[in-house]
């Protein structure tokens, strides 16, 4: 249990820490190769970026960026929450799509794959694609595991395969029950509730977080902006996990 002390968002002052909204990246409209190069290029001189999406094809150039300036001595870890593996290895006949994000990143060395832990799984797919992913090292946890299991095993499960490495939290905003996030294009039923993706990050302070994206909020579907709530208040939380002025941690 976290006793009332150790939850990671008690005692921040946002006003004190050093985060700031930077605006849009520039894509190329209608051109995806094209946008994805764009982007990196964008992202490559920010030294801590949290992204705001948008699809989840953004992480792939973000990941690029990453390594080309080689923030890290190797590949990163990456704590993934999502409803689906995104490792296809394309998307209705597009290679760069937000379904094939992180077959293009482990395929080009972007992320560590045996550091690497999905969590709230419940789409369909297809037994190659998760066989893949399986061989790959990566750890595939499920939202019936999550709900089974309760956050904090989850917590201890992620903690453990990422263990000391720098690592990249990618938060496709689908992992949560439609019910909690029902503005986002592909929901699937039977999600994590927002207090279990809370529950489960609040149990990560201490790793070695070195950027983030929080992706798939379409706004457009969204309802009295819960979703958009939700989204803003995950990155909320990983801002409080961070070791900055203002944070509780900062002492
Ligand atoms: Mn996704």
């Amino acid at each position: 249990m976290l006793v009332d002390g150790d939850h990671p968002q008690h005692g921040v002052d946002a006003t004190a820490m050093p985060v700031a909204d930077i605006g849009d990246f520039a894509i190329a409209l209608g051109d995806i190769p094209a946008s994805l190069a764009r982007i990196e290029a964008q992202a490559r001189a920010i030294k801590h970026l949290v992204a705001l999406g948008g699809e989840h094809g953004i992480t792939l150039p973000l990941l690029r960026a990453l390594a080309k300036e080689n923030r890290t001595p190797g590949p990163p870890a990456l704590v993934h929450f999502d409803a689906h593996v995104d490792t296809w290895p394309d998307n209705f006949g597009q290679a760069y799509a937000h379904g094939s994000v992180f077959y293009h990143a482990i395929e080009e060395g972007l992320v560590a794959p045996h550091r690497m832990i999905q969590v709230g799984l419940r789409s369909p797919v297809q037994r190659a694609v998760h066989d893949w992913t399986a061989a790959r090292g990566v750890t595939m946890v499920s939202a019936q595991d999550v709900h089974e299991m309760g956050p904090p095993a989850i917590a201890a499960r992620i903690r453990e395969v990422v263990g000391d490495a720098p690592v990249y939290l990618s938060f496709d905003i689908d992992v949560l029950d439609p019910a909690f996030a029902p503005g986002t294009g592909t929901p699937e039923i039977g999600g994590l509730a927002s207090w279990q993706a809370q529950a489960i990050l609040r149990r990560l302070k201490g790793l070695k977080f070195i950027a983030m994206d929080l992706v798939e909020v379409a706004p457009a579907y969204d309802v009295a902006e819960i979703t958009a709530l939700a989204g803003a208040t995950i990155v909320w939380e990983y801002l409080c996990l961070l070791d900055l002025p203002g944070n509780g941690s900062h002492r």
